[in-house]
């Protein structure tokens, strides 16, 4: 009986009325007559969780019983989305919820969408996440995925007359019913202070750290149901509290109040998301955050998961732990530290232990996106990690010169120490050389890693470095976002693709059927026309009927160029007022821009700025009624992203080669038939490949021109001076038009294009626009565009990310399925 989980509340209609009622009555103590739609958003998921109970704790005591090797995905960010609707999905609940709150005259559309969603992420990377461990819990693999609670996650991005305003996300504020707090369970960690060296009893030396202070982690627990399997696996975020003994301290000093402050202090550990997402700060916080989610979770797996009298020389056969790129890096000294200092393991027993357990994935190739952080910051703060991380160092330097004899050049070059601006310890390094496997998240990328990233260590351990293309959970971004495709897909080749996406091969020979095209040609229409719906009650904006929709969206940077997009829109817009073209000739196109930008990055907020701006004036421009409109609705997030992807038409993947590691966007958006355009770049050139270049609107410098114009030396100028169609785009916003006469408003971004141009759009212009037209060209027959969006959906089941696991697990994790 100890053992024996929760029963299941029955699936009937009339047994979910009983459970919904008795949780509105019992959670969350009213009627159904007096309760609010808060109230019964809570209790629909109150119920909901009810449903996963018993398969939750069968999950948990069926992988530790079978003693199955567990994925510890250690990640800063988790961009999960709204959790309801994924929920159902994952109990078949949908209709049967559907129905029994219409018995209780409630709409289950309504309480959907009083959910606000998790957003502790900021893009990309949390998204990925994310979308890794749904797949791992509909493969059924045992995998906790470990993270930060942060109070506040990304922030809620406002615009004041057409100014990014940042506000915070309090979305805790109504109430988490998703998460399960247990307090009991938490973990003390360990800051500041200094290290001793004594003598024990044995005579042997051991360090001792004798730490300045302290807080408490406090997990919280998240249901991540696999898709209609039975598994339950978990998402353990961590919160930080203070302490007594912290609080004891400062109390001694006889000021209360600021032993209350103290407490405070210990709080802001966990209490906001970092919202910059390639220049790190270096700030002391977010190496707290840091430390703080590693030490708890690397903690929490061997006193809580493992028997009593494991053998932790054996910890590799039970974890292994995936890096979500650099920010949990310090998982690596601080395995070392638990095994060295707290279960005296000598120097070698550990290390061969910790190069076991780890594996590091890289997102970026942007150089100033690699993590360093100062040893003055890392020994205040971390003083025993500083000096394991010195000794791995050392070890690993004597490694590099017995390879290398007499090669002190390289030695320096690969040491983990830099020494300028500052020494500091660069974390992709220790990463690497403390990984089994590291891995890009694109054929491209991973090249670029091996050869220009880290092409010191790709020579002395070939066999280290791999590639695992990103993927997405067809799931979420295509069987809840996209309902009616989903019906239509199934309704052609039954419903095994939501699991086994590669069968979307399937519909290949319904491109040519012209039953299905019209049928496919209604579904995008029908999700046009709910996204006209939602944009208009969320944001005021109005879609015109009948457009291309072009669709960009995705956090703004300078790399991923949404300024070559603005400079498409300025230049129609210049050439249609100055009455070079007629407004007849336009196909008629909505371009919509989601985007947010890091508070501190002046240029990308700017841009948005400008993009607003831009908006404007063109949707304001009588001409081009009814033919070209800019919509940038605010606060772009999955909940959004759910929305507008089955809507698009074209997708906008138009980074400098070499820049964008992956792109996700790009594969939900193909997934959801829309046509891509496009640099060969990151996951871009995946897509290409299988859907073939006749489905793909290819445009610009490949990577190897890049570095070519790179080499040469790049001018931007000479671009602007003999381009009249780039010139007159650009002269225009240097005339103050999109900013009330204001010639300067914009100096920041356009200056910047003409003078640095870092990544290149105006090389890429001219190429962009040709690529432009061949996109109106193919739009225009109506037919060949179908069968392009058709072919996009058909050939893009390989960026499941149900594959990408299957390929970690084959070439990183080396564990497989339960069943
Ligand atoms: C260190 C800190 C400033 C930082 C915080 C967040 C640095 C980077 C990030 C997030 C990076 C990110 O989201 N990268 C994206 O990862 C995706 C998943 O692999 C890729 O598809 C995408 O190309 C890449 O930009």
């Amino acid at each position: 009986l100890a053992t024996a989980p929760v029963g299941m509340p029955s699936h009937s209609v009339d047994g979910f009325v009983r459970e919904f009622l008795h949780e509105l009555n019992t959670n969350q103590g009213v009627t159904l007559s007096r309760s609010s739609v808060n109230d019964q958003y809570l209790a629909l998921a109150s119920t909901v969780k009810n449903y996963l109970m018993a398969r939750w704790l069968e999950t948990g005591r069926k992988t530790r019983e079978a003693k199955a090797k567990t994925i510890g995905y250690l990640s800063a960010e988790y961009l999960l989305g709204r959790q309801l609707g994924n929920a159902l999905l994952a109990t078949d609940l949908n209709e049967v919820a559907s129905k029994g709150l219409e018995l209780c005259g409630l709409d289950l559309a309504t309480l959907r969408a009083q959910e606000v969603e998790p957003g502790l992420g900021n893009g990309g990377l949390g998204r990925l996440a994310a979308c890794f461990i749904d797949s791992l819990a509909t493969m059924d693999v045992p995998c906790i995925g470990y993270g930060i609670r942060y109070e506040y996650g990304i922030f809620r991005q406002t615009f004041v007359d057409g100014r990014q305003v940042e506000q915070p996300d309090t979305w805790l504020a109504l109430g988490s019913p998703w998460e399960f707090p247990h307090p009991e369970a938490s973990v003390q960690v360990n800051f500041g202070g200094h290290t001793e060296k004594a003598t024990g009893a044995d005579g042997k030396e051991r360090t001792r750290w004798v730490p300045a202070w302290n807080v408490l982690g406090v997990p919280y627990n998240y249901m991540v149901p696999g898709y209609l399997n039975g598994r339950v696996n978990t998402l353990r975020l961590w919160s930080a509290q203070a302490t007594k003994a912290f609080d004891l301290q400062i109390f001694n000093s006889g000021d209360y109040a600021q032993a209350v402050r103290a407490q405070t202090f210990a709080e802001n550990i966990s209490k906001v998301l970092y919202p910059e997402d390639s220049t790190p700060q270096g700030k002391e916080l977010r190496l707290q955050q840091q430390y703080f989610f590693v030490a708890c979770s690397l903690r929490d797996f061997i006193d809580n998961e493992l028997e009593e009298d494991f053998d932790l020389h054996n910890l590799p056969e039970r974890i292994t732990y995936q890096l979500n790129d650099t920010h949990p890096v310090i998982a690596v000294p601080e395995l070392m530290r638990l095994l060295i200092d707290e279960h005296d393991f000598a120097w070698d027993e550990a290390w061969e232990v910790t190069r076991h357990c780890f594996n590091y994935t890289c997102h970026t190739l942007l150089p100033e996106a690699l993590e360093v952080w100062p040893t003055e910051l890392l020994g205040r703060l971390l003083p025993r990690h500083l000096e394991i991380i010195y000794q791995i160092n050392e070890e690993f330097l004597d490694d590099v010169r017995e390879a290398f004899p007499g090669d002190e050049i390289r030695a320096r070059r690969m040491s983990m120490i830099a020494e300028h601006p500052e020494r500091g310890v660069r974390m992709a390094y220790l990463a690497t050389v403390a990984a089994s496997k590291v891995n890009g998240v694109a054929e491209l990328h991973s090249q670029l890693l091996r050869d220009k990233v880290l092409p010191d260590f790709s020579e002395l351990w070939p066999d280290k470095f791999t590639n695992v293309t990103n993927g997405v959970t067809p799931r979420r971004f295509v069987k809840l976002a996209n309902p009616r495709l989903s019906d239509l897909i199934s309704d052609a080749i039954g419903s095994g693709w939501v699991t086994d996406l590669e069968r979307l091969k399937e519909l290949e020979p319904y491109a040519d059927d012209p039953e299905f095209k019209e049928k496919f040609r209604e579904v995008k229409a029908a999700n046009k026309t709910r996204l006209t719906t939602l944009l208009k009650a969320r944001d005021g904006i109005e879609l015109p009927d009948g457009h291309l929709l072009d669709v960009m969206v995705k956090r703004l940077h300078e790399y991923k160029r949404q300024s070559l997009k603005l400079l498409h829109i300025v230049s129609l817009y210049e050439q249609v007022t100055s009455g070079k073209l007629s407004a007849s000739d336009l196909t008629p196109r909505t371009v919509v821009f989601g985007a947010k930008a890091a508070p501190g990055y002046k240029i990308a907020k700017d841009t948005i700025y400008l993009i607003n701006k831009v908006a404007a004036k063109v949707n304001a421009a009588p001409e081009l009624e009814g033919r070209l409109k800019v919509a940038f609705p605010a606060n772009y997030n999955v909940t959004l992203a759910e929305e507008l992807i089955p809507a698009a038409d074209l997708s906008e993947q138009i980074s400098l080669a070499g820049m964008e590691a992956s792109g996700t966007g790009n594969m939900k958006l193909a997934l959801n038939g829309a046509l891509t355009i496009g640099t060969d770049d990151g996951a871009n050139v995946e897509i290409r490949r299988l859907v073939g270049d006749k489905h793909f609107f290819l445009f610009g410098m490949n990577e190897p021109q890049v570095a070519e114009l790179s080499a040469k030396g790049y001018d931007p100028g000479s671009y602007y001076q003999s381009n009249e169609q780039l010139r007159s785009a650009l002269d225009l916003i240097l005339s103050g038009h999109f900013s009330d006469g204001d010639q300067h408003q914009f100096d920041s971004v356009v200056f910047n294009l003409l003078n640095e141009d870092r990544f290149m759009a105006l090389a890429d212009f001219q190429s962009y626009i040709d690529a432009q037209a061949k996109v109106e060209e193919r739009y225009a027959d109506q037919e060949a565009w179908t069968r392009s969006a058709i072919l996009n959906v058909a050939r893009t089941g390989y960026f499941s990310s149900d594959r990408a696991m299957r390929d970690y697990l084959q070439r990183i994790w080396h564990t497989t399925p339960m069943i």
